[in-house]
Parts: C-alpha cells; structure tokens; sequence
C-alpha cells in the first residue's frame, strides 16, 4: 500500500487491468465502495487509488482491512488540488467520485466548502478527465443524491425530472450533476451520474440521522427530532448502493442518469419509533425540536431504469439491515465515541 500525501504518489506499475481513482473513499460511502471492490468477491485484479482529503467525517480506519492489500494505495490530498489530481487521473483509467461535503444542516450554516469542494473539485476532477482520458479510455461515475430533484409530495421522480434542488448541499450537487452531463455533451466524456436515497449501514459518521439517534440512544440520551416529524425519507442500505453503482461503473451508458432507490419509505417519527425499539428507549427520550430551515418534506427515485436496464434489486431487507447496523454499532463504541466531539457540534438545532 502507498500512503502518501500532497504530489508524493507511489504509482503501481501500468497493467491492462482497470486502475480506479475513487474519490472520498475515507467516507462512509466511499470506504464500503472500496472494501468491496478489493473484498473476496470483488473483481479480480483491480487496482484502487483513493484520495481523500481527510475531513473532519473522513476516516482512515474505515480502509483498515483493505491497507495491505497489493491492489490498494492512498493518497491524502484534495480534489480541488489540480496538480495532485491531474497527476493521479494520468495513472487510472476510471474514477469513482464520492469527494463531497454532504451533511444539510452544515450547508446551510455555512455553504462555502460544499461549493468549493461539491461544484469546484468535481470541475477540476472533469478536467483532468478530458486532459487525459479524451480518448475514450476513462469512465467518470459521478456519485450524486436523490436530493437534486427537490422535495416530491407524491410519487417519484424518473432520471427526466429536471432537478430544482432547496439546500444549498443539493444545489452543490446539483450544480456538479450538470456539469458533469455537459462534458458529455460538449467533449463525449464518458460521465455517468448515480442518484441514491437516503443511505445507512455501519461505519456512518454519527451526524445524520439514523446513526445520530442509535448512538445517542445507546449512550442513553436524548435525540432531536425536527419539526413534527413526518418528513419521509427512502432508505437505501449501503451493500445494494455499492450493487448500483458497481453496475453502473461496469454496464451503465455514457451520458446517463440512473437513480438507485432502497425501496423503504418511512416517516422520521416512524424511524424513530424502530430505533427506540431496537435500542431499548422510550418515546421520553425524543425532544421535538425547531425544523430545519427549507426542510424537504419528501425525497422518492424512481428507480426502474437501472433494475430494467443494468438488473439492480435491493437485496436487504429494511427489518434486517436496520437490526445489523444498531448491533454494529452497540459492538463498536471505540469507532464511534472519539468521532462524536467532532459531529454534534455541527447540528444546528440541537
Ligand atoms: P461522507 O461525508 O461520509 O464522506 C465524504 C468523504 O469525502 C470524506 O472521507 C471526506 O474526507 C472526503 N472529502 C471531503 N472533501 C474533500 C476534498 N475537498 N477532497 C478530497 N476528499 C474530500 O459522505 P458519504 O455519505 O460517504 O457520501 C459520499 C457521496 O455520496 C457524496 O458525494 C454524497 O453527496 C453522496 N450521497 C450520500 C448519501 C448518504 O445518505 N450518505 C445519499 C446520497 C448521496
Ligand atoms: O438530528 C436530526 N433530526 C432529524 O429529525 C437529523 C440529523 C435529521 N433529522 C431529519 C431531517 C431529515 O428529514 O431526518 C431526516 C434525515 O436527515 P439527514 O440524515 O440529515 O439526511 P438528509 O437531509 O435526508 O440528507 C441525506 O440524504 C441525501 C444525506 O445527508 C445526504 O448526504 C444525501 O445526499
């Protein structure tokens, strides 16, 4: 494994396998991404680059068990960093791009990095894309969210809405989203973007909601609910969106938008009352506090197109997989504890 920082990269020597640059992969979402990739029934002989920049959420022990692996190497540096991205996208021939500020209420105290970072380092990534990947090599998966299309009453949203984002977390988003489609359609980059719901699972930096409330109620305190409570969220366990995105990667269309859906709608409240349940605590426990500004009362994806197009069907089982992150998270207090300092002072309501 190369550790390295700023432009010192141990480069692997060139091979016709694919050499993936992920993005954020010290993140939740992005370290499951990598530990499947390079798990036992991960492609054979791919190798994986991750940059992440290390955020107060990013964190190198989620990469604990890939480290040794030979397929495996990181570097800490930023995606807004032209010369360290332009040297790592020269070396890899697909890129994966989860590098995100990604928490709402932290947008909406305060919304520079999620520009910078969100809209600005996924440009400077786009960039290098075209410089070195022009032709026709490259695959550019653009991880996006469910949250660009607005707030939907009924029904869900198909890949053709237009997006109409609220928070200013998903105009950033919204705004990379667009941009990366148009270097599809200016330079035929091969840019594919995925729009996931509401994600959960182990190894979730304790600030959004699900693991927000297991932790708090396991510590037996008290937890936040905004508003009245029945704003609805479509829950999508993180092993079926690294299923939707590994599709995508591999089988998805260049120039495409494909929404990966969990399939389990729930009100916060009703959310609420299976944590209370699985952690032991009563409704005493719930303190209903002031909503968050622009609140989006309901996200739902439509998510047809990839299950008739690629085969993606989310295999875990809500009961299940909410049941297996509380006992991940009961059985690993020393992941999650040290990382709290750093969480609630974040949250703006609390
Ligand atoms: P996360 O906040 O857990 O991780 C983000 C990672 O990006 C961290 O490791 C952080 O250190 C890194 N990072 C941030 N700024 C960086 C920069 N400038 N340069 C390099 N690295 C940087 O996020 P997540 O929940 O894993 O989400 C990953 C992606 O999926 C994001 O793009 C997010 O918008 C999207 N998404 C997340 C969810 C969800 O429910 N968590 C849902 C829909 C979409
Ligand atoms: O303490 C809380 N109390 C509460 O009632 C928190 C943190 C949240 N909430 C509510 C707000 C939302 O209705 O719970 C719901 C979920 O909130 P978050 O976990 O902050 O997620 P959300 O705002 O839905 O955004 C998430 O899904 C889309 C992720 O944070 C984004 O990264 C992703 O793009």
């Amino acid at each position: 494994m190369g550790w390295c920082s700023g432009t010192t990269v141990r480069c692997a020597s060139r091979h016709d396998r694919h050499r993936i640059l992920v993005t954020g992969g010290a993140g939740f979402i992005g370290s499951h991404y990598v530990r499947t990739l390079l798990g036992p029934h991960g492609p054979a002989g791919v190798q994986v680059i991750v940059l992440d920049k290390l955020t107060y959420v990013g964190d190198p022990a989620n990469l604990g068990p890939v480290r040794a692996h030979p397929g495996f190497s990181f570097v800490q540096g930023d995606i807004c960093d032209t010369a360290v991205v332009n040297l790592l996208v020269a070396e890899h021939d697909q890129i994966v791009h989860f590098a995100a500020e990604s928490h709402v209420d932290r947008s909406i105290m305060d919304a520079a990095e999620f520009v910078r970072t969100d809209v600005g380092g996924t440009q400077v990534l786009l960039d290098a894309a075209l410089r070195h990947h022009a032709d026709g090599r490259g695959v550019f998966v653009h991880i996006s969210t469910d949250e660009v299309y607005g707030s939907i009453a009924h029904g869900s949203w198909p890949e053709t809405h237009p997006v109409s984002p609220n928070s200013p977390y998903a105009a950033s988003k919204a705004s990379a989203d667009v941009i990366a489609l148009s270097y599809h359609r200016t330079h035929s980059l091969d840019v594919r973007v995925t729009r996931c719901s509401n994600n959960y699972g182990r190894q979730h930096f304790p600030e959004k909601l699900i693991l927000l409330l297991i932790t708090r109620l396991l510590q037996g305190r008290t937890v936040p609910l905004y508003g009245d409570g029945l704003n609805v969220r479509e829950w999508l366990h993180i092993d079926d969106h690294v299923q939707g995105i590994e599709l995508v990667r591999t089988k998805g269309r260049p120039g495409e938008v494909y929404n990966i859906g969990g399939g389990t709608e729930l009100t916060n409240k009703e959310l609420t009352a299976l944590l209370l349940e699985a952690c032991g605590a009563g409704w005493e426990s719930v303190e209903y506090v002031t909503d968050r500004k622009g609140h989006d009362r309901r996200y739902s994806v439509d998510y047809a197109k990839i299950t008739q197009e690629l085969g993606y069907r989310p295999r875990k089982d809500f009961a299940t997989g909410l049941a297996e992150t509380v006992s991940w998270y009961r059985e690993n207090r020393d992941w999650w504890e040290p990382l709290q300092q750093r969480a609630e002072p974040g949250a703006a309501q609390r």
